[in-house]
């Protein structure tokens, strides 16, 4: 399984983890390419700046065609041809933070979510979704930028954490749990465990 997902709520320490996992995997001799949503190509960098800097009234049909449409640019410009060279791509966020956020956590159902993403992706979807589980307040603790989502506060991100479980519990072979809330290094060694088991 070499397309893996970071995923979780604000904070939960996707960025910081994905990039130790990914020193691991070169030291090993792996090919690594590690892509961020939303962005990730020039497409996608000026989708994300609409996205997180836009003002209140972007409604979240808006929102979650917004994500679909730079993470399908993404797909075919970066993630598929690194798929096709034999190199592992890691990616801080992919189309369950869509699921998560705008089907869980904007109350547009993950089904209806899922559909534009199916539809832009193919067969471009995460094999494996590494979702780094901590408590909202103890993530939103953690960040030092805000954004228009995550200014929200802790009722959305409620949300969201509640969709996380649902979704890991309706898909349990491909999304893996890991307590976030754990030393980081513990973290990392949780990470690399179920990406060799998956291997
Ligand atoms: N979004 C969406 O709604 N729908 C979608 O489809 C997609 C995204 C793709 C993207 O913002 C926003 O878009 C995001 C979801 C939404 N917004 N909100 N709200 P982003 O990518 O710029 O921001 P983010 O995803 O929220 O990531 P983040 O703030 O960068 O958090 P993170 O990557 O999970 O955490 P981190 O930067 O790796 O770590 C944060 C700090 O915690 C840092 O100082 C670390 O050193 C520390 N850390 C990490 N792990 C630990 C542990 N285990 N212990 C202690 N400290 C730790």
């Amino acid at each position: 399984m070499r397309y893996i997902a970071f995923e979780g709520v604000d904070g939960a320490g996707k960025t910081t983890v994905a990039g130790r996992v990914a020193d691991a995997l070169r030291h090993d001799g792996f090919d690594v390419v590690m892509v961020r949503e939303p962005g990730g190509t020039p497409i996608g960098e000026a989708v994300r700046q609409i996205l997180l800097e836009a003002g209140e009234s972007m409604v979240p049909r808006t929102e979650a065609l917004l994500f679909a449409a730079a993470r399908t640019q993404l797909a075919a410009e970066v993630i598929e041809p690194a798929l096709a060279h034999g190199s592992f791509v890691l990616s801080d966020r992919t189309v369950y933070s869509s699921l998560a956020y705008q089907g869980g956590g904007r109350n547009l159902g993950v089904e209806s979510v899922r559909e534009p993403n199916v539809w832009g992706l193919g067969k471009v979807w995460p094999e494996l979704v590494i979702w780094l589980d901590v408590d909202p307040e103890t993530g939103l603790s953690r960040e030092d930028g805000a954004d228009r989502i995550s200014n929200e506060g802790p009722a959305l991100m409620q949300a969201v954490a509640g969709a996380y479980r649902a979704l890991s519990e309706s898909e349990p072979e491909r999304i893996h749990r890991i307590d976030a809330g754990q030393d980081l290094d513990r973290v990392v060694a949780d990470c690399l465990a179920v990406i060799e088991a998956a291997s």
